[in-house]
């Protein structure tokens, strides 16, 4: 007899790549997120159902897996395609267990009468962003998936300064708001996210969820970043430092991105090769706390795939190497150029750890 899977599994491929593989295979797609060159204008995926989040960023090593895909395990024999729809602004794609999508908002002025309720202005990112959760939270209860495994959201010029506040706190503040007034920190274990600058375009947020409660992994290193005190902004950021969701055979590790970050300070300043060491020291312990939960040591650095946002071109040298020295010679990962949400911080890593695997399981 068979048991129980998840019908979820990761593949890696180049943005080109995705439309030279088999019609079936395609149709199997939940979704991707794929860095393309900024150069590269391609609209070939607007004409497939199927969200494809696109974001501009320079690749600096890895493009042969420039696209994180979200393949549904279910056979195909079992006769249920997957269904894709809209939601306001949102495109989605779901199986039974998961829905994946994604979400872009121009950041555009208030509307004037919710401008006039505040005292104070509020920044069009703040209101873009608190706007986009809300979208994706009436979507969750409308098409009955309750939890979130994964955020990644991505913004122009994370570390601007409007409104008196930093850009990427004013995003802190419009994600806690739209968390707060959807009772979402009370409703179960908090996603893991990652937050980034791009060169340009709009605030998009693209997500993972499902019918099956997550844990939430916190690493002993580092304050939780919910309980963040105030000198990081007037809000927290609503996120876990992983999680993990598990089933009798499969287990999926969602790694937030994992930066040069000890007790809630930046450590290691201009520092790029300290600052890649105690990333890797944070990514250990966040394995190791998801390892001591699920009893066994199912997760391993060296079987796990990264994407390495790195701030200066200049250094990706020096952080593949320091990453090859702690990993081994052949690490799979990403590198893109990208802004980190604190000024300091030269890198941040990110991971999924989980099945890349074949259509079928048997036994
Ligand atoms: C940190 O640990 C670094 O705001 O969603 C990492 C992962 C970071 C997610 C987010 C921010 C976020 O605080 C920054």
């Amino acid at each position: 007899m068979s048991l129980p899977i998840l019908s979820i599994q990761t593949a890696y491929l180049p943005f080109s790549g995705i439309f030279q593989q088999p019609q079936p295979w395609q149709e199997g797609m939940l979704g991707a997120i794929c860095f393309v060159e900024p150069s590269v204008n391609s609209n070939i995926a607007e004409a497939v159902e199927i969200p494809m989040v696109q974001l501009q960023a320079p690749i600096l090593d890895g493009a042969d897996a420039a696209c994180e895909i979200w393949l549904s395990n279910v056979a195909p024999s079992s006769g249920k395609p997957l269904v894709h729809g809209s939601h306001g602004a949102i495109q989605y794609r779901f199986n039974d267990d998961f829905l994946f999508g994604f979400i872009s908002l121009p950041e555009s002025v208030p509307p004037h009468d919710i401008a006039s309720q505040n005292k104070t202005d509020i920044a069009p990112l703040q209101y873009a962003t608190e706007s986009a959760y809300r979208q994706i939270f009436a979507l969750m209860a409308e098409l009955n998936y309750p939890y979130i495994y994964r955020f990644w959201n991505y913004m122009a010029d994370i570390n601007g300064i409007s409104y008196g506040l930093e850009r990427y706190r004013q995003f802190n503040v419009g994600r806690k708001d739209a968390f707060m007034a959807c009772s979402r920190e009370a409703a179960g274990p908090l996603p893991a996210a990652c937050a980034l600058g791009l060169a340009d375009g709009p605030l998009t947020i693209a997500f993972l969820l499902g019918r099956k409660a997550p844990v939430a992994i916190e690493n002993p290193r580092q304050v939780s970043a919910y309980e963040y005190p105030e000198e990081y902004g007037p809000r927290t950021p609503s996120f876990s430092r992983a999680t993990l969701l598990c089933a009798e055979q499969d287990d999926f590790l969602f790694i937030s991105g994992t930066a040069s970050i000890v007790g809630h300070q930046t450590r290691h300043q201009s520092d790029v090769v300290a600052q890649t060491k105690e990333t890797l020291a944070n990514l250990d312990a966040v394995i190791a706390e998801a390892n001591r939960m699920l009893g066994r040591q199912k997760f391993v650095l060296r079987d796990i795939f990264f994407r390495v946002y790195v701030r200066h071109t200049a250094d990706l040298p020096l952080v593949r190497n320091e990453m090859q020295r702690h990993i081994g010679d052949t690490i799979k990962a990403v590198f893109v150029q990208a802004e980190i949400c604190r000024q300091e911080l030269l890198l941040e890593i990110e991971a999924t750890a989980g099945h890349i695997s074949t259509l079928s399981c048997t036994q």
